[in-house]
């Protein structure tokens, strides 16, 4: 067991239980060009998270942990995108239309895949999700129950919304959660703060905020 230091307390690692869950690094909401940045939204502040992403996720392959990464988005015949997500924000071009790099937030798109910064391994799970939290729908808990996880150090995008909703489905399920701050990124600057102060508030009501330093010191004092 190692000490991670982290906020409002010291979380307790431990590796054989431990997985790394990156959320939704996809081109269309990174990269300049694709959906996100269509709407108006600066990407640079997304951006800013994939090097020590990165830099994370060379060190939690290294030291044995299992990595597991999620994509928001839809069949291609739309059979699983509720209307009511379809019409929200009354979008030109909105979910499922054609956009940037393809069909927007449509599994086989350009758009869809993961960033090549943070490609997935053979062997890494990639759970397509239609929703905002990475439960919903998907065989998530299935995979970390067959892995016997219970502590996810948990990256990606943005902040208050996949990764907050998905923070919050975890600690419902009886996971510890620990967020990486500089690993996690919104739109948003004030919602990047308070979406990191939800977490950790009351005593850890949804788990741990710790740096992407924080958590490779543990995973090499382990290793
Ligand atoms: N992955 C994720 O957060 N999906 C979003 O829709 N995020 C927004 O910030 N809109």
């Amino acid at each position: 067991m190692a000490i991670i230091e982290a906020e409002p307390y010291p979380f307790e690692f431990n590796r054989a239980r431990a997985s790394v869950i990156i959320i939704d690094m996809q081109r269309d909401f990174l990269e300049p060009g694709g959906f996100g940045a269509a709407l108006g939204n600066d990407v640079s502040l997304l951006r800013r998270t994939i090097a020590p992403t990165r830099r994370l996720l060379e060190k939690a392959r290294a030291a044995g942990l299992s990595v597991i990464h999620t994509r928001e988005g839809h069949r291609p015949d739309l059979a699983d995108l509720p209307p009511a997500k379809k019409a929200r924000g009354r979008l030109a071009a909105g979910i499922g239309d054609l956009g940037p790099m393809g069909r927007i937030l449509v599994r086989g798109e350009p758009g869809h895949d993961i960033i090549p910064e943070l490609s997935p391994l053979p062997g890494e799970p990639v759970v397509d999700k239609p929703g905002k939290g990475a439960f919903f729908a998907t065989d998530l808990d299935a995979v970390l129950k067959n892995r016997g996880i219970a502590q996810l150090f948990v990256c990606g995008v943005t902040t208050e919304v996949c990764v907050n909703t998905t923070v919050r489905e975890a600690n419902d399920r009886g996971y510890d959660c620990l967020v990486v701050a500089d690993c996690v990124g919104s739109y948003f600057p004030e919602f990047q703060e308070m979406g990191l102060r939800m977490i950790k508030a009351q005593g850890g009501l949804f788990g741990w905020v710790a740096t992407s330093d924080s958590v490779i010191a543990a995973l090499s004092a382990t290793a």
